[in-house]
């Protein structure tokens, strides 16, 4: 097989309709991230980021038994400070990338979510989950903290306490302590897990895209900052939606007693 082939297998692409389906793809390795898969997801991501006809994104992982079990230990054994260091900068751009695409992602979780897994997770709009799913931040058991965002963005979802018992003890914790937590939002079983995410993202992607970009950029300026900024923040944004097409077609197709056609403009 060419290197290119091989590269793209690392990350499927599948589209149904306007949802792409991206699938993580090393079953053997429980889709450990390592820097080509890595590379492969942020090409992925900018692929996906160009294309007007998707608008919005499921991830999931190949395989019966992982999502993702973590940044791959393999690879990582054998890093100098600055090789670890530039390896965490790289996973936090593309982490970064997630949440800023300007499409909703939803993380369909189907086995181990484990370290980079678990922050891959944190860093989509949210998740549904199989009930055979499992969570954690084990790196400490490996000698080092969450380099994917972890630290910061569990402590933010699912508050301090629960966040630093998560990453002190290493611990893996079932798909219903994920939920009750508020880490994911829905439990399915196993089979229907795809199924269930992507009539979810169809169902997302009938709607504004314009708005669907301004709903999550407000939400995340507004996680961190004081009310009052939230809401001067959402202000905004709502104001701004009045000069795209999709707010009149949306409220004109109401008035009509007709669907929308949104053209994300
Ligand atoms: N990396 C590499 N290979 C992995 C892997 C991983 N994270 N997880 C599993 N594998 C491989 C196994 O080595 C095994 O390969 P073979 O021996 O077959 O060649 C194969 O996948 C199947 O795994 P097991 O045989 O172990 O399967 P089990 O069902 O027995 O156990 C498990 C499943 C998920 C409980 C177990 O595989 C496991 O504990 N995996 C490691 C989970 C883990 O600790 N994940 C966190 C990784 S650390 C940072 C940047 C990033 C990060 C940290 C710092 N900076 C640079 C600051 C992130 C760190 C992490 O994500």
């Amino acid at each position: 097989m060419e290197p290119n082939a091989v590269a793209d297998e690392l990350v499927l692409r599948r589209d149904e309709g306007a949802v792409a389906l991206l699938t993580l793809n090393r079953p053997k390795a429980l889709n450990a991230l390592n820097q080509p898969l890595l590379q492969r997801l942020g090409e992925r991501l900018r692929e996906l980021a160009g294309d007007d006809a998707v608008r919005a994104v499921v991830l999931t992982g190949a395989g019966e038994k992982a999502f993702v079990a973590g940044a791959d230990i393999a690879e990582m054994a054998d890093y100098d400070a600055a090789t670890a260091q530039h390896f965490a900068l790289a996973g936090q751009h593309i982490l970064n990338h997630i949440a800023s695409l300007g499409k909703p992602v939803i993380a369909a979780v189907n086995g181990f979510a484990l370290g980079g897994g678990c922050e891959l997770v944190l860093a989509c709009d949210f998740a549904i989950a199989s009930t055979k799913a499992k969570f954690g931040l084990p790196e400490v058991t490996l000698g080092v903290i969450p380099g994917f965002g972890g630290t910061q963005r569990l402590a933010r979802l699912i508050g301090r306490h629960n966040a630093l018992r998560w990453i002190l003890t290493g611990d893996v914790h079932g798909a219903e302590e994920a939920l009750r937590l508020g880490l994911v939002t829905q439990l399915v079983e196993p089979e229907q897990l795809q199924a269930v995410a992507l009539e979810v993202a169809q169902r997302i992607a009938s709607r504004g895209p314009v708005a669907l970009t301004a709903a999550r950029k407000v939400v995340d300026a507004g996680w961190d900052v004081p009310l009052a900024d939230g809401l001067r923040k959402e202000a905004a944004a709502f104001g701004q939606l009045f000069r795209s097409q999709d707010q009149k077609e949306g409220m004109a197709a109401f008035l009509q007693k007709r669907p929308a056609k949104f053209t994300g403009n």
